[in-house]
């Protein structure tokens, strides 16, 4: 028998990277979409042709019932959410809704359902937890023992979704967990974050087809890592014995400066600041300085390794994105 998995955010960066891992380990996969008429479905049908998509949404309980009950999944990787965290200053409402409530709606759908208490369920939490403040950060990264403090309204959803998984593991025995993912990134990574923006841009201006780079703040630091290496992550979290909360991240920091030399030199660019200009509008009400991950605890109880570093990161999407305009 086929492992099945139901993922949510099939359509997003980490959904595109889950469905090829888990197509390749065999199981059938169904993927949540929402809306009507949702412009990437056609997209996600002929990229993963093998994923069986189910539409219900994550604020209405009762369509997340009726896709359980039709797909009787054995794995759920909860990756839907407002993820942007930018765009949770400007509707603080619905991202609470969405990346918090949602994720009680998905444990309650699983409650109903899973008369067996089978279900293993995976909660996509985050290190905006964190917060990056200068009080709570450890010399070695954050780890699974690390204070909270989130900084904008998607951490604070985030972080109820973390504390209501956990909830439903003490109250239920559910064998639900969260992993507490630092950045990761890639050739899906959406065009509104940083990184991808920032690859896409040089590309263009390689291609002659953009002038320059508009962005906010040039200084936090992140912990960024490959999503492909992150979903692997995910899938040995939910094959342990017992349930666990682990952190993926690759044990480095770096500004957004180093990130962009490293692109533009790619293209044969020595100095990038000619080429960016900061745009207030980029700038967040409160920002989060520093994200440093400690990964100790998954590298040694799964033995989860990543295989991509940081300047491999940052060259892979370059050229991805070089890629697609001389394919233009
Ligand atoms: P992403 O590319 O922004 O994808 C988000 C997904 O959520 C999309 O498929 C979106 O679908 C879906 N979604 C939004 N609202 C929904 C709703 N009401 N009902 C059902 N689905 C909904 O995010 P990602 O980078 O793949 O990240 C995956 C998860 O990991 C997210 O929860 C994110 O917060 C978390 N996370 C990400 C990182 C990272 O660095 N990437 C780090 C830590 C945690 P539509 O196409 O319909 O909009
Ligand atoms: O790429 P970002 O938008 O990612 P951010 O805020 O770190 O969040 C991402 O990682 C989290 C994990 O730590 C996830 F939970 C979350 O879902 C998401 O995937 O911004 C990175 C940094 C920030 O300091 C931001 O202020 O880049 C700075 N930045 C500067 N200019 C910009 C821009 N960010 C964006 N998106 N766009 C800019 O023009």
């Amino acid at each position: 028998m086929k492992k099945k998995a139901l993922i949510t955010g099939i359509t997003g960066q980490d959904g595109g990277h889950l469905a090829q891992l888990l197509h390749k380990k065999g199981y059938k996969i169904y993927g949540i979409i929402r809306g009507q008429s949702n412009p990437k479905r056609e997209q996600i049908e002929n990229e993963f042709p093998y994923v069986e998509l189910i539409e219900a949404d994550l604020i209405d309980q009762s369509s997340l019932v009726r896709a359980f009950q039709a797909c009787k999944p054995d794995e759920v990787y909860n990756l839907g959410a407002i993820s942007h965290v930018g765009y949770s200053f400007k509707d603080p409402q619905i991202t609470a809704e969405i990346t918090g409530k949602g994720v009680v709606n998905m444990l309650e759908a699983i409650r109903l359902t899973d008369s067996d208490n089978k279900v293993r369920f995976y909660q996509a939490s985050t290190s905006e937890m964190f917060g990056g403040t200068d009080y709570n950060r450890p010399k070695k990264g954050y780890n699974e023992d690390s204070p909270f403090h989130p900084r904008s309204p998607y951490g604070v959803a985030k972080l109820y979704g973390h504390w209501i998984t956990k909830n439903y593991r003490e109250s239920y025995g559910m064998y639900a967990l969260s992993g507490i993912l630092f950045n990761h990134e890639g050739e899906r990574r959406g065009i509104e974050f940083v990184t991808r923006k920032i690859t896409d841009g040089v590309a263009k201006i390689k291609a002659g087809k953009q002038k320059f780079i508009e962005l906010g703040d040039l200084w936090p630091k992140r912990d960024w890592g490959y999503a492909g290496d992150y979903v692997e992550g995910m899938w040995l979290m939910l094959q342990q014995d017992k349930p666990k909360d682990y952190v993926l991240a690759t044990g480095e920091a770096h500004t957004i400066e180093e990130f962009l030399d490293i692109a533009f030199r790619e293209v044969g660019i020595n100095d990038w600041r000619p080429y960016v200009k900061q745009n207030p509008a980029f700038m967040r009400p409160a920002e989060v300085d520093y994200l440093l991950g400690d990964p100790s605890r998954a590298e040694k109880e799964l033995g989860w390794e990543r295989k991509v570093d940081f300047p491999g990161l940052v060259k892979l999407m370059v050229q991805h994105d070089l890629k697609l305009q001389l394919d233009k």
